[in-house]
């Protein structure tokens, strides 16, 4: 046998500057060093989870990572006290799977509509994942979602309740799935995979989970894939662009364009067809209330980045 010998995988977990990489049917524990680590300085990170990557192993089996593959997709989250350096939670994803939990839906609106701008602006087909459907019902809630064109599934780990509908949406993808702590993102894992065995956390009197997941990996899921993640605690992923932010609004597109101005904010300009909608009740009045805070956050955000 050689004395070194090339593999070719994707990494399914991180832990510092050592990542595991399967290929085939085993996991290589491999380090990052060398030439990989010049040229991508705006990440914290120069290997993500769902990376396709060479490693070259010795002799001994331990493993080096040679090079990464250009990425087709990357859902990233930018590090709030330093903006310019972005995270990639995962790379390589198919589909956005935003997870609430029902109990907390109504608290949890406006995270869940940052992360789905945050889905559409990266093109990760955003879908709206509602677990503990056991404990209440929040279709109506969810209303506005649908008419806007989520796909949104209403399932229960506890009970099984919708689960084969999500594994057909997972089967031949891979897929990540994000939302705050405590939401049950493992527990569906485990309510798919049981072989899995995740660990999953308790949930406070407030509804909030303990971090319970503490790093990124890809799992084998349903003749699919999937990243779990650790629960995001500041719901924003992305720094939004104020300009930007309504164009990953599905259903403000079709009024945004009758707008007079091609840059309108949808805020205070005259003649703004969005705002019209909403007082005409053809545009959820809460979806756009909530899109007003998400641009004064992004606001805020853009006036503390001036030099
Ligand atoms: N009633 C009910 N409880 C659930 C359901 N799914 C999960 N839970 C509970 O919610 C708690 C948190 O579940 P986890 O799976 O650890 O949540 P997570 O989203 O993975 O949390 P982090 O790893 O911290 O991000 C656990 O106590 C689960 O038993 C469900 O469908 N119904
Ligand atoms: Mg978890
Ligand atoms: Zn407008």
């Amino acid at each position: 046998m050689a004395d070194s010998q090339h593999i070719e995988g994707f990494v399914v977990r991180l832990h510092g500057r050592t990542c595991w990489v399967r290929a085939g049917a085993r996991e290589y524990e491999c380090s990052m060093r060398g030439r990989l680590k010049k040229g991508r300085r705006q990440q914290k990170s120069l290997v993500a989870v769902g990376d396709e990557v060479v490693a070259l192993l010795d002799a001994g089996g331990a493993g080096s990572i040679e090079e990464v593959k250009a990425r087709r997709s990357e859902l990233i989250r930018h590090t709030p006290h330093s903006p310019n350096i972005k995270h990639v939670i995962a790379a390589n994803v198919d589909q956005m799977f935003a997870v609430i939990a029902a109990d907390q839906a109504a608290q949890s609106l406006i995270g869940l509509d940052k992360l789905l701008a945050a889905g559409v602006m990266q093109s990760l087909a955003p879908v709206i994942l509602v677990n503990k459907c056991d404990l209440c019902d929040v279709r109506a809630l969810l209303a506005p979602y649908l008419a806007a064109g989520f796909a949104t599934l209403f399932v229960s780990a506890k009970t099984g309740e919708g689960l084969e509908p999500l594994r057909a949406r997972l089967a031949g993808k891979i897929s990540v799935f994000v939302g705050a702590s405590g939401v049950g993102k493992s527990s569906l894992l485990n309510a798919l995979e049981p072989a899995l065995d995740l660990r999953v956390g308790g949930v406070d009197r407030r509804g909030e989970g303990r971090h319970t997941t503490t790093s990124a990996s890809l799992l084998r899921v349903a003749a699919g894939r999937v990243v779990d993640t650790p629960g995001l605690r500041e719901f924003g992923l992305t720094n939004f662009n104020t300009s930007e932010l309504s164009l990953f609004y599905p259903d403000f597109a079709p009024f945004r364009e009758k707008c007079k101005f091609a840059t309108c904010t949808h805020r205070h300009e005259p003649k703004c067809a969005v705002r019209t909608a909403v007082e005409q009740g053809l545009l959820d009045r809460g979806r756009y209330e909530r899109y007003l805070t998400v641009l004064r956050e992004a606001w805020n955000t853009e006036q503390s980045q001036r030099p």
